[in-house]
């Protein structure tokens, strides 16, 4: 057995709502448990206090407005004489198949408040309401519509839209999936004030704006990439990333397993890819890599946010460490050393070799096994060495085979010249919006996800002096990341073919969770407001001031970001966001 750097721990059941580390976004405190499921009576008891000092104290409006979210909701109408204030004694209550999204909205709150919060198997009642009804969901409230810059037809929540109604007795989410509550309950989570996000508890009052918020995505498709191979993450780091797409919504998490310095994923027909293969990285570090049962892992805490794995085998090319496992892939049946630099481009497995594809066709076969989701990513990026005919012929053999998974193709934009494979949807990834090839693809059946380099990388440098990340697409800062639109941006390509958007986070130079943050944020939640908002909503001097509401709560949760200069922070935050790009430093809640 391998020994992997990253050894599993088991996902805690729904309703066990102790956290079990502290890369989880329910942060750790250590309550012993006592009378109330889940809650101590001393911590009660505390909360109790707290609250009924803190009430006393304050009064007035909540202090969250309801349009303060990111992303944009589609339609919001305040009442501001409808505020609602969370007490010690709030049930919520649930109908079955939301429960999950119940207990874990209760997760997020019990920390701060203190409050017990149980959730209690019914779907009347209150004050914390969560209701899965196409019915419900459906009603138009006059007062909605009229908020409403344009018709909206209320039937059509869909798959991951929630309507959420605030009033002084109580808050009530509804949806027509479980994915919609979950979407509305990290709504509500953004309307609570900022130290909600702390992990002990404390005083406050905790009231939630009055009014009617409802909302969808504008595209199906809303995406994060990491990048496991260049330095590895162990599970830990992973879950926590997926905790911070779930926050903004961003329903899909691209893991990319392989490249030239490492293979991540276990593979039980070829085992040296990641024992061989794995034990590198960018730098020389030891590298590490998913064992089964770590990757089901992390697919089934993912699934539970409501995120999709999109798993990436990058092939022909960056395939060195592949190769240096297995040489009876590599041209010239050499294994060449492994690499730690960060060149791209100039390995490949050997297309003419009929041992490449029964490697590719057990190495999809199995990764598709372990994955849930629908896609499978085949790369097929900077393969510079494979001439175009021999490069077109081994795409469309590797797509036949993922076909065969029942997975639908995904890959880099490279993968436009073969042909159309059903439901093949490509990643653009270019920097000019300008490409005759995937226009074509597109015009022959692929739909595409837009990560153009110099909007949406997220190894992008923000400034000249960051002090980590990459610069051939240019800088980018927070502006950069918002300012373009997904749905025009690809010349030739209609707004129909954008399934959505991906951020990539490439990660030569990224070697902590810590500086994985420091990329992420504040720029993640720019790129999921362009997957989620209504074009109407786009609006950069209201984003940059909703967006400076997001710090406190980054800081009190002790998420790391760059304190981008363009963001009006506010001056006084439950503590200090840190003046100098220090990607190393993680505030101190
Ligand atoms: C290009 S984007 C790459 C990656 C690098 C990245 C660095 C793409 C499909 N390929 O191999 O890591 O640039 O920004």
């Amino acid at each position: 057995m391998p020994t992997n750097p990253a050894a599993p721990e088991t996902e805690p059941e729904p309703s066990d709502t102790r956290p079990t580390s502290p890369s989880s976004d329910v942060p750790a405190v250590s309550l012993p448990a006592v009378a109330l499921p889940g809650v101590p009576a001393p911590a009660a008891a505390l909360a109790r206090v707290a609250a009924g000092r803190a009430a006393g104290a304050l009064t007035g409006p909540a202090p969250v407005r309801l349009g303060d979210v990111v992303p944009a909701p589609e339609q919001v109408l305040p009442d501001p004489a409808g505020d609602f204030t969370l007490s010690a004694d709030a049930v919520l209550q649930v109908s079955a198949s939301g429960r999950d999204v119940a207990e874990q909205l209760a997760g997020w709150l019990r920390p701060a408040t203190g409050f017990p919060l149980p959730v209690a198997d019914t779907a009347e009642g209150g004050p914390l309401t969560l209701t899965l009804s196409p019915a419900d969901a459906a009603v138009p409230s006059g007062a909605v519509a009229a908020a409403a810059s344009g018709p909206v037809d209320h039937a059509r929540l869909g798959e991951e839209g929630y309507r959420l109604d605030v009033t002084a007795g109580g808050v009530r989410i509804t949806a027509v999936t479980p994915t919609g509550l979950f979407h509305g309950a990290q709504t509500l989570r953004q309307l609570l004030p900022a130290p909600i996000e702390s992990p002990t508890v404390i005083a406050a009052r905790w009231a939630v704006p009055g009014g009617t918020i409802v909302d969808r995505p504008r595209f199906a498709y809303r995406g994060a990439m990491l990048d496991v191979a260049r330095h590895f993450f162990p599970v830990e780091d992973v879950l926590r990333v997926v905790d911070h797409l779930a926050r903004y919504k961003l329903n899909h998490l691209h893991l990319h397993l392989t490249d030239d310095q490492g293979w991540r994923i276990a593979v039980d027909s070829w085992p040296r890819l990641a024992e061989v293969g794995g034990a590198t990285e960018v730098g020389g570090g030891a590298g590490g890599w998913f064992t089964r049962d770590d990757y089901r892992r992390i697919v089934a805490y993912a699934a539970r946010r409501h995120v999709t794995v999109v798993p990436e085998i990058d092939l022909p090319g960056h395939t060195n460490a592949a190769l240096v496992a297995y040489p009876e892939l590599a041209p010239g049946k050499v294994a060449p050393p492994p690499y730690t630099g960060t060149e791209v481009g100039f390995s490949f497995v050997d297309p003419a070799d009929e041992r490449t594809y029964a490697f590719v066709a057990d190495v999809v076969g199995e990764v598709a096994a372990l994955t849930p989701g629908p896609w499978l990513h085949l790369g097929g990026d900077e393969a510079f060495k494979v001439p175009a005919d021999s490069y077109r012929a081994f795409v469309e053999r590797a797509q036949r085979l993922v076909g065969a998974t029942g997975k639908t193709v995904v890959g880099w934009h490279q993968l436009a010249p073969a042909e159309h494979a059903d439901g093949r949807v490509l990643q653009w990834w270019g920097t000019n919006g300008d490409d005759p090839e995937t226009a074509d693809a597109v015009r022959r059946g692929a739909r595409l996800i837009l990560s153009p380099g110099n909007h949406a990388y997220l190894d992008m440098k923000y400034a000249p002096d960051t002090p980590i990340g990459n610069d051939w697409a240019g800088l980018i800062d927070v502006r950069r990341a918002y300012e373009w639109d997904p749905a025009t941006h690809v010349r030739g390509v209609p707004a129909e073919a954008v399934l959505g958007v991906e951020a990539p986070l490439w990660t030569e130079s990224v070697t902590t969770i810590a500086e994985v943050e420091f990329m992420l944020f504040p720029r993640l939640p720019a790129v999921a407001e362009l997957g989620w908002s209504p074009r109407e909503t786009h609006d950069w001097p209201r984003f940059r001031s909703r967006l400076a509401a997001q710090g406190p709560r980054w800081t009190t949760a002790g998420i790391t970001f760059h304190p981008s200069p363009e963001i009006p922070w506010p001056p006084t935050t439950p503590t200090q966001i840190p003046t100098q790009p220090t990607p190393h430093t993680t505030p101190t809640p």
